[in-house]
């Protein structure tokens, strides 16, 4: 949406340059008698008076917007930049001609015909229009319109309980699907709190293998670090982190979360433009949008801890979202969010090692009790891949 946004803002702004300007020369043209100008054909001079001027990108300008159309001969000269084609750009080109920023260029192809000629429909590249409710994406290479129309459809089953947003590690591509809708983070929140705590004991000197206190407010029944290890044991850094990324372990995150405090994250998300803030409690709200910019984080996390992070995310033992739905070789790296009652949430948020890499946050209200609700997970992780290997980065 943005892209378009933006083109059709140059598009107007284009526009409406050169109406002004068309209307100062216009006053200039009318006070002065200008001298006959040389007999020279130049690129950009579609109206055959052997000067490049506003009027004559104003009409290129129609023309690429299949406004009006010209003759063959004047479609050579419009085509500015040589491309073979017909486009703002030219309008742009020969606007900065008139205006005396570019040098005028000798046409040196053949003489045209006066057969009429119009911009083939097919020469403008129409954006990806959505039609399933709460679905957006930017790209507008056709070659995956196809597998994009699929996956909306896809979506359509679900209504809003499922979410999700991806981009490219560039953020050049986007697609969203009520990726806006507020979900408790659950367990996904693990993986950004403790990227930022590592980066705090480097900036800070403190070694990963100090140790931190297990004390009985930390402890979840069930959860494995309180199983392992004797309440008031003090317990190296990197191991609590291992229990919180590996087994998603809640008592080694509340450990480290009641040991280091929230702001750690709350300053991180304030740096990379991300909503997410936690008070008081280790889990917090937030939406599939929000969360991809920490994932990107991840991604572009370059300090000292970084393959112990991404290890630690790539051998984790909840691997059955959105990692089953990418073909083997190439690498993924995950956590989920598991939670039920009245904070539903059924997340999966990943970073994929295609050629252009990707971050792919989905936020769901699924029945996590259910097996087969992983499978959406997978299905939507295959289509986001297909289309991340073959939309163009050029
Ligand atoms: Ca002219
Ligand atoms: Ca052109």
């Amino acid at each position: 949406m943005k892209r378009v946004l933006h083109s059709a803002f140059t598009l107007v702004l284009c526009l409406i340059l050169i109406s002004q300007i068309s209307v100062i020369s216009f006053a200039e043209e009318g006070t002065t008698s200008k001298p006959e100008p040389e007999k020279i054909i130049y690129y950009g001079d579609v109206n055959g008076n052997f000067r490049v001027d506003t009027l004559d990108a104003r009409r290129i300008l129609q023309f690429a917007l299949r406004i009006i159309c010209i003759t063959h001969h004047y479609s050579l000269l419009a085509d500015m930049n040589r491309d073979g084609k017909v486009k703002a750009v030219d309008a742009r080109l020969a606007l900065r001609t008139a205006m005396g920023l570019e040098e005028l260029v000798v046409y040196d192809g053949p003489v045209g015909t006066d057969e009429w000629v119009c911009v083939d429909v097919a020469d403008i590249a129409e954006p990806y229009t959505p039609t399933v409710a709460g679905f957006s994406t930017n790209i507008n290479d056709e070659s995956v319109f196809p597998i994009l129309k699929q996956l909306e459809q896809y979506c359509s089953y679900f209504g809003n309980t499922c979410t999700f947003y991806y981009t490219d590690v560039r953020e050049k591509y986007y697609i969203s699907y009520y990726s806006d809708r507020i979900y408790r983070t659950q367990c996904s929140i693990k993986a950004p709190y403790i990227k930022a705590l590592l980066v705090y004991l480097e900036e800070n000197d403190i070694s990963i293998d100090s140790t931190i206190q297990l004390k009985s407010s930390h402890c979840w029944s069930g959860h494995y670090l309180n199983s392992s290890y004797r309440l008031g044991s003090w317990i190296p850094i990197r191991t609590v982190m291992h229990y919180a990324l590996h087994y998603s372990c809640n008592t080694a995150y509340n450990c480290l979360f009641d040991t280091f405090g929230a702001d750690i994250l709350n300053k991180n998300s304030q740096r990379i433009g991300s909503n997410l803030r936690l008070g008081w409690y280790m889990f917090g709200e937030n939406n599939a949008y929000d969360m991809s910019k920490h994932y990107l984080d991840i991604y572009r996390y370059n300090g000292k801890y970084k393959d112990f992070l991404l290890y630690e995310m790539e051998h984790n033992e909840s691997r059955t979202r959105i990692p089953m739905g990418i073909p083997s070789g190439i690498r993924v790296i995950n956590k989920i969010g598991t939670g039920g009652g009245k904070t539903l949430g059924y997340h999966d948020c990943a970073v994929v090692y295609t050629q252009v890499p990707y971050v792919l946050t989905c936020y769901t209200s699924f029945n996590f009790t259910r097996g087969s609700d992983r499978i959406p997970f997978r299905n939507i992780a295959s289509y986001i891949t297909q289309i991340n290997q073959n939309v163009s980065y050029e």
